[in-house]
């Protein structure tokens, strides 16, 4: 599928009007990250502000978005034209590029950022600029901000203040426009194509990275790239959240639990779901698979304008505590044991997080230092597991297993819409998708 095209400029348009009249958002492009050795580099991502803002896709880069400059609104940093380098790296875009394809008012080199910020900051009262995660750049920054004390005598203001792009910027990240929302369904379908082919690699004796290499070629078929380092977790390997070793055996007879997503053109999927290696689920595994998905549907009803995340999560924690209560894995009174947080040795997590451009994507959980309320255009995942520790308490037939049941929902104006609904959840279709 074709890149979905996005309206930056208008993106751009709303966060001015959020900066205010005299305000400025200083947003920097992502690093090149060292992975080992003298010159090996993770392969580069880069940042969400920015992506979001202008789609400029070069490492070394940063843009500007003022309201207060007569002229220039909208400016880049990039990266100069270099032949000898771009046999090496590819074309880039150079500042004729940043003006032509990319929007911007004005632009230059990133090495001429020194020497050109401080303008760019005159007659800002506030900067919006992300202090504190590149101490280097922050030091560039605040030097330009000083630098300006000497003009004050010329009635030229500098920032005042330094604000949080959470302020701005992430709040206009929590509601989807449609262009992001058409991006999530293409990283939905390339997930889905993942799963599927990861499914049909189940099979006692084959290797958690052989369902893993499944997984990403059916992402990549469809131009996805894994969002994050895809889980897949057989076994007691499942009890680890954040399993990614992803070396191990499957079992006859054990579950795998694959959590992963497809990321195209910056958004990603996050789904999971649990497979029987045999093709079919024991009776035990059944029963808690039954009670997990119960949860996720329940939860899943639930969601929509007006509720918080906390109350998606207390519908899902109220539905898994009667469960294990009815399978024996509890005992007391469900209300007790929500109160006393029993279940947490057994479901210790979370039950929903933002969607989008990051796995756990921007924006507060609160608005106004309370839960906050969900709108139309939010994208949350409902991901509620059961994980039972290999421990001598547990009954041998739940012993050092775990189960996610992963979905991406987004809020409708009457309810919510399940974007990942056309992959498999029920314990027959998952068996169905093991055994093709
Ligand atoms: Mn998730």
């Amino acid at each position: 599928m074709a890149p979905v095209s996005h309206d930056y400029a208008k993106r751009r348009e709303e966060l001015r009007r959020r900066l205010g009249p005299r305000g400025a958002a200083i947003v920097p492009g992502a690093r090149r990250v060292r992975r080992n050795g003298a010159d090996g580099e993770h392969r580069f991502r880069q940042d969400s502000d920015l992506l979001y803002l202008c789609g400029f896709p070069e490492p070394e880069c940063l843009a500007v978005i003022s309201s207060a400059h007569p002229q220039h609104r909208f400016v880049l940093f990039v990266p100069p034209r270099d032949e000898k380098l771009e046999v090496w790296t590819g074309p880039r875009a150079g500042v004729d590029g940043a003006v032509a394809r990319y929007g911007a008012d004005a632009a230059f080199t990133y090495g001429e950022l020194e020497a050109k910020l401080p303008e760019y900051l005159e007659n800002v009262e506030e900067l919006t600029y992300p202090l504190g995660r590149d101490p280097d750049l922050d030091r560039r920054v605040l030097a330009a901000i000083a630098s300006l004390g000497v003009k004050e005598r010329q009635c030229v203001a500098r920032p005042g203040r330094i604000a949080d792009p959470r302020l701005t910027l992430h709040e206009m990240r929590l509601a989807k426009d449609a262009a992001e929302i058409a991006t999530l369904r293409q990283s939905v379908a390339a997930t889905a194509a993942g799963f599927a082919a990861a499914a049909a690699a189940v099979r006692p004796g084959a290797f958690e990275y052989q369902l893993q290499a499944e997984l990403e070629r059916g992402f990549l078929r469809h131009r996805g790239v894994p969002g994050f380092n895809s889980i897949v977790a057989a076994g007691v390997h499942a009890t680890t959240l954040h399993y990614e070793d992803n070396a191990g055996a499957l079992a006859d007879g054990e579950l795998v639990l694959v959590d992963a997503g497809a990321e195209v053109d910056g958004y990603t999927a996050d789904v999971s779901r649990t497979f029987p290696v045999a093709g079919r689920f024991t009776a035990a595994q059944r029963r808690l698979y039954d009670a997990v998905l119960d949860a996720e549907q329940q939860a899943i009803a639930a969601t929509r304008p007006g509720v918080t995340l906390d109350d998606v999560h207390a519908v899902a924690v109220r539905v898994l505590v009667t469960r294990l209560v009815d399978l024996g894995l509890l005992v007391g009174a469900p209300e007790q044991l929500v109160a006393a947080e029993q279940y947490k040795r057994f479901y210790p997590h979370r039950t929903s997080h933002w969607l989008g451009l990051d796995t756990h994507d921007a924006g507060s959980l609160l608005e106004g230092g309370r839960a906050r309320p969900l709108r139309p255009g939010m994208v949350l995942t409902v991901e509620p597991g059961l994980y039972l520790p290999a421990a001598d308490d547990v009954p041998p037939e739940y012993r050092g297993s775990g189960i996610r049941i992963e979905d991406d929902v987004l809020i409708t104006p009457d309810g919510c819409e399940v974007l990942t609904q056309a992959i498999p959840r029920t314990a027959d279709a998952v068996e169905r998708m093991v055994r093709g």
